[in-house]
């Protein structure tokens, strides 16, 4: 911990990228783990395009079960602590690929959303916003007033493209990063795997914050095999007189 707290002392443009990790102790099952969201389903069949036009029925009553899922939970010290890292770093920048809002609860500002978020709802035809305070029924499922398009929920399903601006923004941003922190994610999904890269090809220190190792583990500078959950609290209290 105290090399950590010594490099990162010295570090003025901070990137933390989080997966579906570090909810997990706010009781967010993840993607892949044993217990994992698609433990029960594959991510083909429900999180793309393809699921929806075949079965909306079926993949809008999986989104209204993680929707009530995560309205039940609430952030965790992890949650909180990347929210403080904003007051520490000169520059900082938080990158995540959940889609829980969960970052948004804790206070966190500057976040850049790469896979959307589960509680907005758009257009499937012509992407117009349609208002996130009902609750979609997967039998009658609402039309677009605009264009008639179905509603769908406005998260990026696999096979679709990320929004251009938001992922070159998280490209820049790594690029220009000297402390790059990968927390809770297996590193697998692209384009975010390929951000931590980025950063150390770029001459960023890369610590890496997961219970497991992941592709990634071998180029991180720091691993760090402990809940995020526990870990971030105590690097944010070494580092708060860096202010
Ligand atoms: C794209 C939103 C261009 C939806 C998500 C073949 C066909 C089609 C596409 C592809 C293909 N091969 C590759 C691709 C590209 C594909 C991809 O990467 N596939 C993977 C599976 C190989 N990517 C895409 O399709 C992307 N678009 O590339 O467009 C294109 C177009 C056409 C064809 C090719 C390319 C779009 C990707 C976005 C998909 N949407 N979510 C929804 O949520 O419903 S991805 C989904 O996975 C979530 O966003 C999640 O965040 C993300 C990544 O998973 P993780 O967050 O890492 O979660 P995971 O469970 O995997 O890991 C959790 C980690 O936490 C574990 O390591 C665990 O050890 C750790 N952990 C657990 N507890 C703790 C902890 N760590 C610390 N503390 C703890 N307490
Ligand atoms: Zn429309």
């Amino acid at each position: 911990m105290d090399q950590i707290i010594n490099v990162a002392r010295n570090c003025k443009r901070c990137v933390v990228l989080t997966g579906a990790g570090i909810s997990a102790e706010s009781g967010v099952p993840t993607f892949r783990g044993k217990e994992g969201l698609w433990g029960k389903f594959k991510p083909e069949e429900l999180a793309t395009m393809e699921a929806f036009m075949a079965n909306p029925k079926i993949v809008w009553e999986w989104y209204n079960w993680r929707r009530q899922l995560i309205s039940e939970v609430k952030p965790n010290p992890g949650h909180y602590a990347i929210a403080e890292m904003e007051n520490i770093f000169d520059n900082f920048v938080l990158i995540t690929q959940n889609v829980d809002d969960l970052h948004r609860i804790a206070k966190s500002n500057n976040i850049l959303e790469l896979h959307g978020n589960i509680s907005r709802n758009k257009c499937l035809k012509c992407s117009e916003p349609f208002p996130d305070d009902q609750e979609i029924s997967p039998e009658e499922i609402p039309s677009c007033s605009k264009c008639g398009g179905q509603i769908r929920p406005d998260v990026v399903w696999f096979g679709e493209m990320l929004n251009a601006a938001t992922i070159q923004k998280a490209f820049d941003e790594s690029s220009k990063a000297d402390l790059f922190l990968s927390i809770g994610t297996s590193a697998i999904v692209q384009p975010a795997a390929s951000l931590p890269v980025e950063a150390k090809r770029s001459q960023a220190t890369l610590i890496e914050i997961n219970v497991n190792s992941t592709p990634l583990t071998s180029i991180a500078d720091f691993f760090v095999p402990e809940p995020s959950g526990e870990f971030l609290p105590k690097l944010v209290e070494g580092l708060k007189d860096k202010v």
